[in-house]
């Protein structure tokens, strides 16, 4: 049987897929060629995603805890219990808090932000993955919104700030091989070597940066363009253009390109680019950059180097930072009830302990434990909470945590609709296979609460019929619903260019340029000289990695320079430690790391002792509220 999925991991490309069976039980994936985006291919994280169905190691059941240990009970047990506990609590809704990640993405997949809110319970705010970006961008343009992807194409020129898109969106590498082959000018900036920023950001010139500093290198060539003459047009369509320009002039270049440690005639090369009227600039800003203490300043320099040197709303150019994966539906089902609070996110186990009084936790699709800063300090802070309930697949280091465990269906065993962050398509994942064992798709086991506590849930059906009534998407198609459960995806009704003419959505219709500072990166113990870069795995999505392959020593990159200062020897066992805690690593030499910086990949798991969020402390962005993972300072030690 052939069936049309689609993938809904937390990734741009957010893929349409064909999944095949057979009698004997086996299985096949492949991207969906009708697609325009997916174009017949997928990543590997998508096939991993497809065998975790399988996985021996898959929780079938659910599960209570008993003492160190869990054992099988039936739903009506499990449900009874929380029930329960709900109940005792509902005249105190905030001692129950609502943890909810981004592990499944989707409109049905909402129903448990929708209960939670009906009860009135707790939630978090702030975020772990890309809210700096998102603040930044609804603070300049007045909404986040980016030109249709295609319209790269058109560009004489591609900035791509830092984003790796061989590891996190095959379909905009391809995009970007494309565009190159048109002979388009590509050019990359971030903390990588030359060579491998070349590969990783498919470009033809790579400028080296210091870590966390690309608002410097924005705002140099922002001095030069201030320093000529803005265009009155570019001008009028700013709320305070005046005041930015004043500020910019004062600003001193060598300090600038001290600050990000690039070269003067980069600044130049730069430079004459961005003062010519007839070159047309696309820049994508990449999630990387903004997970500092100073990520948000970071995306708005650059945004307004963009705006002030007349590369935005026109054909070719603009900045590319992404918009909501739920801008095309009507979420208006789900906005009764309200949150009594909401606790800091990247900051949860202070936040957790801090609070004192919260009785019950809900997690769903989140490894919190692991994902969320200062790791283990959160699993020691989930040991004070009368009743944690994980809903979740595996035995992972927040399901360890937990006092009842409810197993969830996966992609493909439920149905639901869903958006990306990066095209304007909307995709249709199929129920293709049951749920394993007594799994449960995440709208089943609300649904089955909702009914104990009297809560009324909007049936599926009605769900998603109503979420598609959208003029983007109707627009375009007559039975949204019935077209995408047979076609698998649908296109919406958005225009080619973002903020054409300079039109913004403020009130006014004007930009916002950054207020008049620009802040120094903050200082640092020189005990701890390193930035801890914890990028993204190629193969696999976050924390989402078989057990059989986190059996090794987690490998850290380092300069051989850096390895040589700190006496470290390639290949060694070293340890990385920053002042809350240590990891031990394998030290690698790789010529392609920063000298300021070590890179590891994110996602292992702390009962292998690979837990990056185990050493990095919360930290927290200036805008958005989001985690500043990469503001983490290390130092690595040999281990004698
Ligand atoms: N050190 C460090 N940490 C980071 C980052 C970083 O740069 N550095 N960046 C982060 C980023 S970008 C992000 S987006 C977040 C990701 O943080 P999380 O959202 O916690 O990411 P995952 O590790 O993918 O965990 C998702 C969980 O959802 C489960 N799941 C899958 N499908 C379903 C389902 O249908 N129902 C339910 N209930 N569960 C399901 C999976 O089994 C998995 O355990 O954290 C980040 N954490
Ligand atoms: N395979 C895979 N794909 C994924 C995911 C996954 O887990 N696995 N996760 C998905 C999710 S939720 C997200 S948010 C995205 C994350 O996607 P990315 O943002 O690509 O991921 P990161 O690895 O955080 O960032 C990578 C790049 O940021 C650069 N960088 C670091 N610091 C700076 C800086 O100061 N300036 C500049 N200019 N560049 C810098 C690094 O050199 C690196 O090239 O990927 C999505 N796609
Ligand atoms: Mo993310």
């Amino acid at each position: 049987m052939e069936y049309i999925s689609a993938c809904t991991l937390d990734c741009p490309d957010s893929c349409s897929t064909i999944i095949n069976t057979d009698e004997h039980g086996n299985y096949s994936i492949k991207g969906n060629p009708a697609h325009p985006v997916t174009q017949g291919y997928t990543c590997k994280k998508a096939k991993h995603a497809l065998s975790r169905i399988a996985s021996p190691d898959r929780i079938t059941t659910p599960l209570m805890r008993q003492g160190s240990d869990f054992i099988p009970v039936s739903w009506e047990t499990a449900l009874d219990a929380i029930t329960d506990k709900i109940e005792s609590l509902r005249a105190t809704p905030e001692r129950m808090l609502h943890l909810r990640g981004y592990g499944f993405r989707g409109i049905l997949a909402d129903a448990s932000r929708y209960f939670f809110k009906q009860l009135g319970a707790s939630a978090t705010h702030g975020a772990l993955c890309d809210n700096a970006i998102v603040e930044a961008c609804t603070l300049d343009f007045g909404e986040m919104d980016q030109n249709n992807v295609t319209e790269l194409l058109n560009a004489d020129c591609i900035i791509n700030w830092g984003r790796d898109v061989l590891r996190s969106s095959v379909h905009t590498a391809t995009l970007l091989k494309d565009a190159r082959s048109r002979n388009i000018k590509m050019i990359s900036v971030s903390p990588m070597s030359p060579e491998e920023g070349k590969r990783i950001h498919i470009s033809d010139t790579h400028i080296q940066i210091r870590p966390g500093t690309d608002r410097f290198l924005a705002a140099a060539i922002l001095k030069r363009l201030v320093d000529e003459q803005i265009s009155n047009t570019i001008l009028e369509r700013t709320a305070n253009g005046s005041e930015f320009v004043a500020f910019i002039k004062t600003l001193d270049e060598k300090n600038l390109l001290k600050a990000c440690g690039v070269e003067p005639h980069e600044l130049e090369m730069l430079t004459e680019l961005f003062s010519k009227e007839d070159v047309a600039i696309s820049n994508i800003i990449g999630w990387g950059l903004q997970r500092y203490r100073y990520g948000g300043e970071n995306v708005r320099y650059i945004n307004a180097l963009c705006m002030l040197s007349g590369n935005v709303g026109k054909k070719g150019a603009g900045s590319y930072g992404g918009f909501s994966t739920t801008r095309n539906f009507d979420s208006s089902w789900r906005s009764g009830g309200s949150n009594a609070r909401t606790l800091l996110l990247p900051n949860l186990a202070d936040e957790i302990l801090e609070a004192g009084d919260i009785e019950f936790l809900w997690c769903d699709g989140s490894n919190a434990v692991n994902q969320a800063p200062d790791a283990k300090k959160i699993a020691k802070a989930f040991r004070t909470i009368g009743m944690v309930v994980v809903v979740d697949a595996f035995m992972n280091d927040t399901a360890k945590r937990a006092d009842i465990i409810l197993p969830c269906a996966l992609i493909h065993e439920r149905e639901d609709v869903f958006g990306s962050y990066y095209h304007n398509f909307i995709q249709y994942s199929a129920k293709v296979f049951e749920p394993k064992g007594e799994a449960r798709s995440g709208y089943d086991v609300i649904h089955a609460l909702a009914d104990r506590l009297a809560i009324h849930l909007p049936a599926k059906g009605d769900i998603l019929t109503q979420a598609l009534n959208t003029e983007p998407i109707t627009s375009l198609t007559a039975n949204p619903l019935e077209t995408i459960r047979k076609q698998g995806f649908l296109p919406t009704n958005h225009p080619q260019i973002a903020f054409k003419d300079m039109q913004f959505a403020h009130a006014d219709g004007k930009y916002r340029l950054p207020d008049s500072i620009l802040h120094d990166e903050p200082t640092h113990d020189e005990n701890y000289p390193l930035s801890l870069q914890s990028l993204i795995n190629k193969d696999y999505e976050h924390s989402q990695i078989p057990a059989e392959e986190q059996q090794t020593l987690l490998k850290a990159y380092v300069h051989p320079a850096t390895l040589a200062r700190y006496s470290v020897t390639a290949e060694s066992e070293a340890e990385l430690i920053s002042p809350i805690g240590k990891i031990q690593v394998q030290a690698i030499a790789d010529t392609s790391v920063h000298p300021e910086a070590v890179i590891i990949r994110r996602g292992g798991w702390m009962m292998f002792n690979r837990c990056a969020n185990a050493i990095i402390e919360p930290h927290v962005t200036d805008l958005g509220q989001n985690a500043a993972f990469y503001s983490q300072k290390v130092k690595l030690q040999a281990l004698l």
